[in-house]
């Protein structure tokens, strides 16, 4: 009962534009399932691909998206650990190699050979999506496949970030860009952890949202700030700044200004992939206070399966707005202006 057409949104070439047309459904390989993608959420990353901001190349023609929630309606040969009609999600890393030295130690992201699904191949934003059987997120029955999508990209990476941050229960985590996909599941993420949180982003909705909703302690608007250094410092308890800071901003600014205003021997997590943007810290500053800044990149099979236990522990409520997967180009107009607050989520049956 695989139907051997669907819907999609395709670009044909880097730069759209998208097309929402019928292209035929393909058979897993030996090691693959096919997953009948029910929702998949929008992340910023799929908006990049389109745009080609990034030194890495997609596929074309290609369909993006990489939090697809969906079942199993088909599985190769070799797949004996998943079966049909149980439920799952596509995540970003699509497959790895489970061989390097990278897949050994289970950093699978840093895989030479790793497949980006919705980027180097065909991803969530089409009814039928293929997927390595290894790397499928597991998803219990019990977890609505719309809420849990953004989960399976943007939930994964803030969960890693948060832990690669080194911060401990108690202490305080500045969100840059806490107003959109991967801010505002940080902060519920971080409140799980037992963090504290700053969220940094701009305007009323936002504000209201990660004051109200997800559990900030304060807002700092970066658009009206006079000061954001001095204001973010003084959002913490004893006014010596963040001990860690997670970037999930899309532009480069604050990737210059957050090691002035990470507490001393605090730590800086970049995330966020702004086009064509640098890391800048006063040399001077960063050693005498210690500060440590690194990158961190979505996360691996275990990061992954905790992140989703957070989500069905009913830990994590990361608001969404749901509409057809025909409506994804509004979806990303809305996104190019930083007009959504929290995350969309396509269904795919329209
Ligand atoms: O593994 C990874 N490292 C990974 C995984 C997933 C996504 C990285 N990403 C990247 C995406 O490619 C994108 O570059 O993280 C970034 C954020 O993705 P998103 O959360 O899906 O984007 P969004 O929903 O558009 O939110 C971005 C927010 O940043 C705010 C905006 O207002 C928006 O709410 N923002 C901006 I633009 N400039 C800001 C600033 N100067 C800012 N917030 C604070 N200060
Ligand atoms: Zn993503
Ligand atoms: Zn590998």
């Amino acid at each position: 009962n695989v139907p051997t057409q669907q819907w999609a949104q395709v670009i044909e070439k880097t730069g759209g534009p998208l097309q929402y047309k019928q292209i035929p459904v393909q058979q897993p390989g030996p090691d693959e399932v096919l997953v009948n993608i029910k929702y998949s959420g929008v992340c910023h990353t799929d908006l990049h691909a389109v745009n080609g901001d990034w030194p890495l190349p997609t596929k074309l023609p290609l369909v993006g998206g990489h939090e697809g929630a969906g079942v199993v309606v088909a599985k190769g040969d070799l797949v004996n650990d998943i079966e049909i009609g149980d439920h799952a999600g596509v995540k970003w890393i699509n497959g790895s190699c489970l061989a390097c030295d990278f897949c050994q130690r289970s950093d699978e992201p840093l895989c030479a050979k790793a497949l980006l699904s919705g980027y180097t191949v065909d991803g969530s934003f089409q009814q039928y999506c293929i997927a390595k059987a290894a790397h499928v997120a597991r998803l219990h029955k019990d977890i609505p496949l719309d809420a849990v999508s953004p989960v399976l990209c943007a939930g994964i990476t803030v969960y890693k970030g948060l832990k690669e941050s080194g911060a401990k229960p108690g202490q305080t985590v500045a969100i840059v860009g806490a107003g959109g996909g991967l801010g505002s599941l940080a902060q519920q993420y971080a409140r799980a952890m037992g963090l504290r949180t700053i969220a940094i982003d701009s305007g009323d909705e936002k504000k209201k949202m990660c004051l109200e909703q997800l559990g900030s302690q304060a807002f700092v608007d970066f658009a009206t700030s006079k000061n954001l250094v001095k204001d973010v410092q003084e959002a913490t308890e004893d006014g010596l700044g963040p001990h860690a800071v997670i970037l999930v901003a899309v532009n480069e600014k604050p990737f210059q200004q957050a090691a002035e205003y990470v507490r001393p021997r605090g730590t800086v997590v970049c995330i966020g992939l702004p086009a064509g943007a640098y890391l800048r810290a006063p040399v001077f500053e960063s050693v005498i206070k210690m500060i440590t800044i690194k990158g961190s990149y979505v996360g691996n099979r275990a990061d992954t399966s905790e992140a989703l236990d957070f989500y069905r522990r009913g830990l994590i409520k990361c608001p969404f707005k749901t509409v057809g997967l025909s409506e994804l180009p509004h979806v990303y107009e809305l996104m190019e202006k930083g007009q959504i607050a929290g995350r969309y989520v396509v269904d795919t049956s329209r």
